[in-house]
């Protein structure tokens, strides 16, 4: 069967290690730092005395990096070697607690697929050949490039692309000293911009990297899509098992019936892309019924009168049409959340970028918070509050800051849409964010094949898996091919490793120090990260990569310190704090927040023109949108096809972790959930292996079908991050089928820049 090759075709990473790291050096390298091997069970015969009592037990103080949620860690060594990462009981994120990723933290800093020396690429872009080099070779090329990159056009032609939790030395940092506003974060425009987006425009606040809901006092819970248990982030996870194990309601709409659906009181197994009717709906029932909170909407809501006129014809019959949710369905879920308000909210969903008309559909969500009065009041959704904590003291930038994000300080945002110090902006396509402006990361690959506006001739990743993240693959390989530069900041050898120039390997996070985390929470805090090993191999820290690089192309005025420590002890001064004085306190700054109405006195906690929240939009209505959500049907998918859903799996983040000795051996592959009268029809069961072929005949599995009455007949599901073509990743590499490389497609958010991916269809092909 002909089968739609990776980007890389499958490619070995062909390295010619330097003489000092050869094979038998390497061994011995590896031990001295550190590295467990069998030698420590060997000199201990008889094991009645095992390692944990002999040896010398050190902790330090961490936030983990199995996934952007980063709950706080103790990283405990014994002798040297990385043992066991707990829950920081001090954190408030963790609480003492992990997920199964966090506890997997030890196998992936093990994992011996790792990057392990920079290197420079000998072949072409996607062959895999390189060299090792010297960290100073490997700088000093690096500058070069991207020196005659800005030289020729300028700073802006440098992309910047960063996710994990080091980010900010090269996303942030870097970027605004350098001069390039086309820095850019997947967990902005390929994740929550939508969601920021109709928080900003309507309340004037972020909802926040920790999404406000008041867990303790809540006594309904609606989720729109967001599968909590799948989307294992552990805070949340415990939240939701106290409301619910309390008898807190809860309401699940998803085409699936997901882990939390199993757990709730009402699943609503909606068609796929038709959430924004429902919403409009049940306010529709809140309003026709008389079930809003009046006294909060008079005092705290604008544009009610509009509102309400907007859905007075969209009345549940008229969504049942659309959602294939009976009409009484939604009368009655209407009446559970309000029959709770104010202790009723819908959860602001997370990753929702679906149908690029996301952003309404977040606005419906948020009016309906509004109706039932739950923002600002106990056990509905708080406020929640950025840590303070000053910037490390630089000369000004030579642009603000544009990426976004999951990890990004809301209270340091700029509303200003960035320009390159020439004056030129970010790239055209990519300045579709209607009011923040952060930049939509796969809105800068076009102007590197077109060179239109202006051309970007240079890409830095860090931390990002380009082939795995962003939709229409096939159009990212072509763009790499056009640049003059890439180079890759990474841990593995993922699919993009191939393409690059030049691979930076990365420190893992328990090997190095990082910038600081101030968290807006309830209880604002601040966590920090520390190294309890030396960095394995030839690896470095971001941070010092970042300032390697940056004295060499000039930014000198910018990295003032000599170590991590310096920064971050100067960072911690503004609080009155030290790395010693956090290491005294667990590791964790709290401060206090202002989460209710209340703590606001006679001021209005809402920064809208209204001080108010705004139903109606004067801003999107100048823009020439719609001022209020309107229902906009989504392509259906073509006959004989299938739309393709995806999500989360527990064990598993991302496309990082498939490779992760402990997680792999949990759950190597992804299924194809399928619905099992479906099945029937294709004449397929459960356990057979088929290829997905989508709208425009790209192929990816072959993936396991999971015959299922727990789907609805016109959509299939499959876990985010497998189907990895990188032979370089010895337990991923070919394991199941990608949802990526399925996704050839997306439809932007006008307002976010958001990429809804949702709108793709497949097919499936049986094995030959
Ligand atoms: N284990 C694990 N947990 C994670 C992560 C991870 O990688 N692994 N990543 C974290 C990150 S960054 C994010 S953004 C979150 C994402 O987690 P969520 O925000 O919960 O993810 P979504 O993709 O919005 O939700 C996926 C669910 O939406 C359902 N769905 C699909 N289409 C529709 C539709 O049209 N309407 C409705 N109502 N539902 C639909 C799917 O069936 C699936 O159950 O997870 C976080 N948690
Ligand atoms: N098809 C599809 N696309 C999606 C999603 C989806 O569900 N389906 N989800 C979207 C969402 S919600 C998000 S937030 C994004 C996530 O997008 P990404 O953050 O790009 O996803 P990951 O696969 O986790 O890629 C992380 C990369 O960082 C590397 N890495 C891990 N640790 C380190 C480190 O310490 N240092 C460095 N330098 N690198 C490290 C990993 O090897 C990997 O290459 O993807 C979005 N794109
Ligand atoms: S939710 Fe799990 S993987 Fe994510 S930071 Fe917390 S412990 Fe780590
Ligand atoms: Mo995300």
């Amino acid at each position: 069967m002909a089968v739609q090759p990776g980007p890389n075709g499958r490619v070995k990473l062909n390295i010619t290690r330097r003489s000092f790291l050869k094979a038998g050096a390497t061994a011995g390298t590896l031990a001295a730092l550190g590295r467990p091997t069998g030698s420590l069970a060997q000199k201990r015969p008889g094991a009645e005395i095992p390692w944990y009592r002999t040896g010398t037990i050190e902790t330090t103080y961490n936030n983990c990096d199995m996934c952007p949620w980063r709950c706080g860690v103790l990283v405990h060594t014994v002798d040297g070697v990385v043992r066991k990462i707990e829950g920081n009981p001090a954190d408030p994120k963790s609480r003492g607690m992990l997920c199964a990723r966090g506890q997997g933290g030890v196998s992936f800093v093990y994992d011996p697929d790792r990057l392990q020396s920079p290197m420079i690429r000998t072949g072409e872009r996607g062959d895999g050949q390189f060299r090792e080099v010297t960290w100073e070779e490997a700088l000093d090329y690096s500058a070069a490039k991207i020196l005659a990159i800005r030289d020729t056009y300028g700073p802006e032609s440098l992309a910047i692309f960063g996710h994990t939790s080091g980010d900010f030395w090269f996303t942030d940092y870097f970027a605004q000293a350098f001069g390039t506003p086309n820095a850019a974060k997947p967990s902005s425009s390929l994740c929550l911009s939508p969601r920021e987006e109709a928080f900003k425009l309507m309340t004037g606040l972020a909802v926040g990297g920790h999404e406000p809901v008041d867990w303790d006092g809540l006594q309904c819970l609606t989720l729109i899509g967001s599968h909590i248990g799948e989307d294992a982030r552990n805070t949340v996870m415990q939240d939701f098992s106290n409301a619910w194990a309390r008898g807190a309601r809860v309401v699940v709409v998803d085409p699936r019936f997901s882990s939390v659906a199993a757990k709730a009181d009402y699943w609503l197994p909606i068609k796929p892309g038709t959430d924004t009717a429902l919403l409009l709906a049940w306010a529709n029932v809140l309003i026709d019924e008389d079930l809003y909170d009046a006294g909060y909407v008079a005092d705290w809501v604008a544009g009610f009168d509009d509102y309400a006129g907007h859905v007075s014809e969209l009345t549940p019959e008229w969504a049942e049409a659309i959602t294939e949710i009976p009409a009484e369905t939604i009368r009655t879920t209407a009446r559970v959340m309000a029959e709770n308000r104010p202790r009723s909210a819908i959860m602001p969903g997370r990753h929702v970028t679906w149908y690029g008309t996301d952003t309404q559909r977040m606005r419906a969500v948020y009016a309906i918070n509004a109706l039932l009065g739950a923002y600002g009041r106990q056990g509905g959704m708080y406020f929640n509050k950025s840590a303070y904590l000053e910037a490390y003291p630089h000369p000004p930038f030579a642009v603000a800051g544009s990426s976004g994000g999951c990890s990004a300080e809301p209270g340091e945002e700029s509303d200003e849409l960035p320009l390159g110090p020439s004056g030129k902006a970010r790239a055209d396509g990519a300045r579709t964010s209607f009011l923040r402006g952060a930049t939509a990361m796969q809105e800068l690959i076009d102007p590197m094949i077109s060179g239109e506006p202006y051309p970007i001739k240079g890409l830095v990743t860090y931390g990002v898996n380009l082939f795995n993240s962003i939709p229409n693959v096939p159009r990212t390989v072509e763009a790499v091919k056009e640049l003059d530069f890439f180079l890759a900041v990474d841990v593995l050898p993922m699919e993009h490793i191939a393409w690059a120039d030049v691979v930076f390997p990365e420190a893992t996070f328990v090997e190095r120090y990082d910038e600081l985390w101030a968290v807006p929470y309830k209880t604002p805090f601040i966590s920090m990260r520390e190294p309890a090993i030396e960095p394995l191999y030839d690896t470095r820290p971001g941070w010092w990569m970042a300032r390697e690089l940056g004295i060499r192309v000039g930014l000198d005025n910018y990295f003032q310190w000599e170590t991590a420590e310096e920064y971050l002890d100067k960072r911690l001064l503004s609080v009155g704090s030290s790395l010693e004085k956090m290491r005294a306190q667990n590791g964790v700054i709290v401060q206090s927040g202002k989460p209710y109405l209340e703590d606001f006195g006679e001021a209005s906690p809402f920064t809208t023109t209204s001080a108010r929240i705004e139903l109606y939009s004067e801003d999107l209505a100048q823009a020439g949108l719609d001022p209020m959500p309107v229902y906009e049907p989504t392509e259906e998918p073509p006959a004989g096809f299938y739309r393709l859903l995806y999500g989360r799996h527990p064990v598993h983040t991302f496309a990082k972790t498939q490779n992760t000795p402990l997680l792999s051996d949990l759950y190597p592959e992804n299924e194809l959930w399928l619905n099992q009268r479906r099945a029937d029809e294709e004449g397929v069961t459960s356990g057979d292996r088929v290829w997905l072929e989508n709208q425009d005949g790209a192929r990816s599995g072959p993936i396991k079908v999971k015959a299922t009455q727990r789907i609805r007949p016109d959509a299939v599901f499959m876990v985010h991050g497998f189907g990895q073509q990188s032979a370089g990743l010895s337990r991923a590499d070919g394991k199941g089928a990608s949802d990526t490389k399925l996704q050839t497609r997306y439809k932007l958010d006008p307002i976010s820049g958001g990429a809804g991916m949702r709108v793709n269809f497949v097919k499936l092909v049986k094995e030959v």
